[in-house]
């Protein structure tokens, strides 16, 4: 059974804290996979929420000092538990309070899959790339090699998005090619990625590599996008969006595996 069909068999529940602007695409897009979506955030039940969870993703968008404590107690309950812990470190490095923010978090929490641009992914390793609020800006720099050294310092598996998608444990490293510029006039289109993540790494089972459920997540992704992107030609932004929500409810496993851009590259 491919990773695919094991999310949409298992259902799992998808702890989320994340931002203001993508709350509802990310659970109507949880949904249209085929995951639970629950979105909790007061200090009183977010490690109760966190222990039953299938994963937690976690999402400093719209930071504030509450969120972060609460994202800090659930990552810890997810830890304690045994909870992949997924987190979207958005806007690190457009000022000093996202940076430590996600530095104290990357500190203090075990994660399972660090996933953002390749901006945010240098800044939370203490690397500078330019970002202009939460877009990276342009650059020359080894995006693979940026995203091998954040997996072994973090010891766990990190995803650089963008045309290409970059796929590393810091030893064995993927690149996915499928998705649609339009991809990149949807906000929200990487945070709720993001969760998809999540939905991926919560179905590996027990002692299993989750490197592989987490590439055909990112290929799983683009593929929709591509599909949602030939449906709404000519139609924009807002018909795409709508349309990226179906495709993620549609593409079958066959279709996945038909149209999956995915290649392995020497590692470490
Ligand atoms: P940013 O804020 O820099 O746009 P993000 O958090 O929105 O970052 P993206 O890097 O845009 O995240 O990735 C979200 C999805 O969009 C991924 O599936 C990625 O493959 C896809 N994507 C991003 N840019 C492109 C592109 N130019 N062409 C095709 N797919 C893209
Ligand atoms: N501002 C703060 S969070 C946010 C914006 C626009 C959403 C970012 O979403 P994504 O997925 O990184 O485009
Ligand atoms: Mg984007
Ligand atoms: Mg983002």
């Amino acid at each position: 059974m491919s990773y695919l069909e094991r999310v949409r068999t298992q259902n799992p529940l998808i702890h989320n804290i994340t931002n203001i602007v993508v709350a509802p695409f990310t659970a109507n897009g949880l949904l249209a996979l085929g995951a639970s979506p629950f979105m909790a955030y007061a200090y009183e039940e977010v490690a109760d929420v966190a222990k039953i969870s299938g994963a937690v993703v976690l999402n400093i968008g719209t930071l504030d000092e509450k969120v972060v404590e609460a994202i800090r107690l659930a990552g810890q309950s997810a830890n304690v538990n045994n909870v992949p812990v997924v987190l979207d470190p958005v806007g690190a490095g457009a000022t000093p309070y996202r940076t430590e923010t996600v530095q104290m978090l990357v500190r203090e929490l075990r994660l399972t899959v660090l996933r953002g641009n390749v901006a945010e992914v240098s800044n939370v390793i203490g690397e500078s790339w330019s970002i202009k609020g939460v877009d990276a800006g342009q650059g020359e720099g080894d995006r693979i090699g940026i995203a091998e050294r954040a997996a072994q310092k973090l010891g766990c598996v990190v995803v650089i998005t963008g045309r290409e998608d970059v796929i590393t444990d810091g030893q064995t490293t993927f690149l996915t090619s499928n998705g649609h510029v339009l991809l990149t006039q949807v906000t929200g289109a990487g945070c709720l990625l993001s969760s998809v993540i999540g939905a991926f790494a919560a179905i590996a089972k027990p002692g299993e590599d989750v490197l592989g459920s987490i590439v055909e997540a990112l290929a799983f992704y683009g593929v929709a996008a591509e599909i949602a992107a030939e449906r709404t030609a000519d139609l924009g932004p807002g018909s795409f969006q709508i349309e990226l929500l179906n495709q993620l409810a549609q593409v079958t496993p066959d279709v996945l595996a038909q149209r999956a851009q995915v290649r392995q590259i020497d590692g470490g």
